[in-house]
């Protein structure tokens, strides 16, 4: 199943749903989305989308997404923008490389990202890439990276919990403190094809501050040796 969180996604989202369907016709996709004033639900069930409603912000969606996807009873999932920045071609290798992990991220930084990542966001991400490396113990390049692949026993021992503000570099190194197989993948990214990211300069040092200490907490809690059992074959549809 595909997750695709969109806010204010309207003029971009017909199309990701459009092209992923094109590519993937039997698999399910599921638009969540909250507080769009531009009609982004009603271009996303057009387009042929299952459209869910969440509580406000990006990581309440994700939550609401994968709650749905687990009860759906998916063998992977994976969670992508609306924006246009993930190419729908990726989704089959994250998919594959489920085959060696619980959790696979699609990384800008393993390859060429294919876009010019502005410098101040480039900086922030390999601040906190090294911050999370460090909490997690596990080198960790594209720690913001939306682009992601589940595999569903794994989904299900994060979901629970989800972090309900932020979910980004937090999430992965609860993921590995929890005994997960977390894997990059260099996937060649796009900018996103029109609209704003939720993340402005200014937000973003704001973001990037609180990222870090939750990134630290969660270092810290973290209790190591909670292996999930085997899944279903993620080669299966989902
Ligand atoms: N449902 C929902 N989706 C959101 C919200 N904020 C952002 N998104 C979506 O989450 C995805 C990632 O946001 P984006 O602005 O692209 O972040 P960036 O890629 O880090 O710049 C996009 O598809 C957004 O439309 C929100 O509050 N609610
Ligand atoms: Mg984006």
């Amino acid at each position: 199943m595909i997750v695709i969180p969109a806010r204010n996604e309207a003029p971009r989202i017909g199309g990701v749903v459009r092209q992923v369907l094109e590519m993937h016709p039997d698999v399910a996709v599921v638009v969540v989305e909250n507080g769009s004033s531009d009609g982004t639900g009603e271009v996303a069930a057009a387009a042929g989308a299952r459209v869910l409603r969440s509580a406000p912000g990006y990581a309440r969606a994700l939550r609401t997404g994968f709650i749905h996807a687990l009860r759906s009873g998916a063998t992977w999932v994976v969670q992508m923008d609306a924006d246009g920045q993930h190419p729908p071609e990726g989704i089959e290798r994250l998919k594959h490389a489920l085959q060696g992990a619980d959790l696979v991220v699609g990384s800008r930084f393993v390859a060429e990202p294919g876009y010019a990542v502005p410098a101040e966001r480039r900086l922030a991400i390999a601040v906190l890439g090294r911050w999370a490396s460090v909490c997690a113990g596990q080198r960790l390049l594209d720690v913001t990276s939306g682009f992601r692949a589940w595999r569903p026993d794994a989904l299900a021992m994060m979901v629970a919990d989800y972090p309900e503000e932020v979910a980004d570099a937090n999430v992965l190194v609860r993921a590995i403190r929890r005994g997960l197989v977390v894997r990059e993948l260099g996937v060649e990214m796009h900018q996103r094809s029109g609209g704003v990211s939720m993340h402005t300069p200014v937000s973003g040092v704001g973001f990037a501050m609180r990222m870090a200490v939750l990134t630290g907490w969660e270092g810290l809690a973290g209790r190591p040796g909670m292996r999930p059992g085997a899944g279903p074959d993620p080669a299966s549809s989902g």
